[in-house]
Order: structure tokens, then sequence, then C-alpha cells
């Protein structure tokens, strides 16, 4: 397929951790729970594919002051009317920073602060995106086609998927009248 290739790996640091580039892939199964529309959602392949990571995690997780690069391709679809999306997560060191990037198609950021205020950055090839410390964040394809994005976050943020998994966002993306809105 012509989805966008992941960097060449070129360093000279033989000490490197993570050498290779990881790669994890999400299916529907593992997104159970997070959509509105339960029942569309049971009806729905749970073998089918939902979006992969290819990451390249240069230090050992927890190490303070690497980083870590990762690009996901999101699917598109919808479960009832919300767009496909990740899981979403804070970090689980809360207070760690991150950029996403858009590569290819077209989707949402969607960002929960502490107080569960909600917002949404449009995100499309060539948009930035900084991610404050203790913001939650979660990636929708609005689009019909494949939506890439790269992203760049300190070794030693981690993730907390826990709470996003007991409380959600805030507010959802859905499509009415054909165009996304944030309720
Ligand atoms: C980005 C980064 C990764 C994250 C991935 C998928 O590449 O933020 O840390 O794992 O998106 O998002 P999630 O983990 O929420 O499914
Ligand atoms: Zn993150």
């Amino acid at each position: 397929n012509n989805k966008i290739v992941f960097p060449e790996l070129f360093f000279t640091d033989k000490n490197l951790v993570g050498r290779d580039v990881l790669k994890i892939s999400r299916n529907l199964s593992d997104l159970k729970g997070i959509f509105a529309d339960a029942e569309a959602f049971e009806r729905m392949p749970q073998n089918q594919l939902a979006y992969e990571v290819s990451s390249f995690l240069p230090e050992k997780e927890g190490t303070p002051g690497g980083l870590y690069f990762g690009i996901t391709y999101l699917y598109p679809g919808k479960v009832g009317n919300e767009y496909m999306m990740t899981k979403g997560h804070y970090h689980a060191n809360v207070d760690r920073a991150e950029f996403y990037w858009g590569l290819e198609g077209e989707g949402m950021l969607i960002l929960m602060d502490g107080q569960r205020n909600v917002w949404a950055e449009h995100v499309f090839p060539g948009s930035l995106h900084y991610i404050p410390g203790g913001v939650a964040h979660r990636m929708a394809n609005t689009g019909s086609s494949l939506f890439s994005f790269a992203a760049c976050w300190p070794s030693d943020a981690g993730h907390n998927y826990a709470e996003i998994a007991e409380n959600g966002f805030s507010a959802r993306l859905m499509e009415v009248n054909g165009v996304p809105h944030l309720i």
C-alpha cells in the first residue's frame, strides 16, 4: 500500500536501546468501551484493524531527557456516528508534553485538561500540534482515507489509559449533517 513510510533510522550511537522500529496494531476489540454507540460497535467485525503504530524508542522506557518518535496510521470509519479514534491517554508522568503533526489524510486532535475541559484542533498534512503536560490526547479520523500522523514524546512520559477507560473524554467527535461536531 502507499501509506507514508517510516523515516530511515540514521544514527551513530552504538548504545541505543531500541534499534528497531516497534510495530503494534489495534483492532476494534482493543477499543471496546470507548465509543458511545455500543450496539453499533458490537455489530462490527471485532478483528477489524483500527490503527497501527510504528515507533522508534531509542532509550529505555522511563529515561529522563530522552525522546521517542512514532507514526500512527488510523484507518477511516465510524462507529454509529462517531469517528474512528485512538484510545487516548494522559501521560503517566502527567506533566510531560508531546508534539503531534499531520502527515496524510485529515482528522481532529481531541484534547482534555485536568478540569475535563475538551477542545479540538484540525489536523492535516503539515499541521503541528503541541500537547502541553496534563492534557489528555486522542486522534479521530474525520476523512474517508487513511489518516497518518507523527508524534514525539519524552521517554519518561508513559501512558495512563486507566483514567480514560474509566471516565472517557467529556466530549465526543460525532458526524452531524456530514461534518464533525464536538458533543
Ligand atoms: C502516538 C503517541 C503514542 C501512542 C499512539 C497511539 O503515536 O502518542 O504514544 O501510543 O499515538 O495512541 P494511544 O496510545 O492513545 O492508542
Ligand atoms: Zn501521549
